[in-house]
């Protein structure tokens, strides 16, 4: 995988969030967040959604980003030009291509579409704006009017064409084929927005970049209509993998736990326990063949270094599947002399208890320090 760029649309696709509704300062908040991480752009809701919507991108607009700022409009006329008098770089322009969306949402046929779309990219590129054009629910979409329309509007010059799983139905094979297909098609940039009904959002972003695509849309914990869209925090720890110095070197990992924090708390949500990176116990290793690992070398059983994220590693000792090694680590952290024997001997003891009734790291620790007592007692 090549270089890739974030469109993060919490403030797009993220308002579309059952539990979303953004004032004016969260989303100020939310947008310098992202530029802080290091999102190349942010998308906006339209400015033709209401009122509020319209002055809450001026004044993003004034923030003086370093990401690009987008806003997300209808292929109309009419969105357009309200679209390319706000301060904006760019706009997002988006049609349903489905026979779904064409008989049951705008009603166009597909000549009506070409029509519509040339009059629309024409103008807004007049306007001096980036534009990209997206055909909504791309997947159930008729292959061949699909690639005759991005071919059409690529030869007008949109900076990217974007492809869009609006209901989840993607999988990651089918996306790398279409998105392989679409860059022998077009030579502008590739855009993917991929839905999460099935849990696929992360693996058919990943597929969509092994395939050519270059920008994917994000949202901060992946929230958005209905279960969301790909996670922000996800793709960070997908592509981390793929190429650490790249991520590292290219976004602010250690801002991502405050953002999520940030959002979660604007929408009334937890951080999922089992979220990328930051769920609590993301970096909690628990098995005693694990800790033991663990404790000789992290990368036994990490892939992402917790350090990289501003995240600390726990090893978790006070349960039945422990192992002594752990509990001789935490000893050391607790300063307490114990030897080996010991060591296994109060491991057994937790062991033991730990089947009559759940520990918690206090009473663990409780333990470990009558054996110290003991040894002192001893001693003397
Ligand atoms: C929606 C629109 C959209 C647009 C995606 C895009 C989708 O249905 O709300 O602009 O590429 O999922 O199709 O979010
Ligand atoms: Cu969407």
């Amino acid at each position: 995988v090549a270089n890739f760029n974030c469109i993060d649309t919490t403030l797009r696709e993220g308002e579309q969030f059952a539990n979303a509704f953004f004032n004016t300062e969260q989303k100020l908040k939310v947008a310098k967040a992202l530029d802080d991480f290091g999102v190349e752009y942010i998308e906006l809701t339209s400015p033709v959604a209401s009122e509020q919507s319209r002055e809450d991108i001026e004044k993003i607009c004034k923030l003086g980003l370093k990401c690009k700022i987008l806003s997300h409009i209808r292929c109309h006329m009419t969105d357009a030009s309200v679209g390319v008098e706000t301060a904006v770089d760019g706009l997002n322009v988006v049609i349903g291509t489905s026979s779904y969306l064409r008989k049951f949402s705008h009603g166009k046929d597909m000549d009506a579409i070409y029509k519509v779309a040339g009059e629309v990219v024409t103008f807004i590129k007049s306007k001096g704006k980036e534009v990209r054009f997206s055909s909504e629910d791309s997947f159930r979409s008729d292959l061949v009017d699909l690639l005759k329309l991005y071919r059409y509007v690529d030869k007008l010059g949109v900076n990217r064409v974007g492809v869009a799983d609006t209901v989840g139905c993607a999988n990651p094979r089918q996306v790398y084929e279409l998105i392989r297909t679409l860059r022998g098609v077009v030579n502008c940039d590739i855009e993917c927005h991929f839905h999460n009904d099935t849990g696929c959002a992360i693996a058919n972003a990943y597929c969509a970049l092994e395939a050519g695509a270059t920008h994917i849309d994000t949202c901060v914990l992946g929230i958005g209509e209905r279960n969301g869209i790909t996670p922000l925090g996800g793709l960070a720890a997908r592509m981390y993998v793929a190429d650490k110095a790249y991520v590292t070197n290219k976004y602010n990992l250690h801002k991502l736990r405050d953002l999520e924090n940030m959002v979660a708390q604007f929408v009334e949500i937890q951080v999922p326990f089992n979220n990328y990176i930051t769920g609590y116990c993301a970096f909690t290793h628990k098995a005693g063949i694990h800790a033991k690992a663990i404790l000789n070398n992290p990368t036994t059983y990490e892939i992402l270094r917790p350090e990289d994220f501003g995240m600390t590693r726990y090893v978790s000792i006070g349960h039945r599947l422990t192992g002594w090694n752990a509990v001789k680590s935490r000893c050391e952290q607790l300063d307490l002399h114990l030897s080996d024997d010991e060591i296994k001997e109060v491991t057994r003891k937790i062991k033991e208890l730990a089947d009559i009734k759940p520990l918690n790291i206090e009473e663990v620790d409780s333990l470990l320090r009558v054996f110290d007592k003991k040894l002192e007692l001893t001693s003397h």
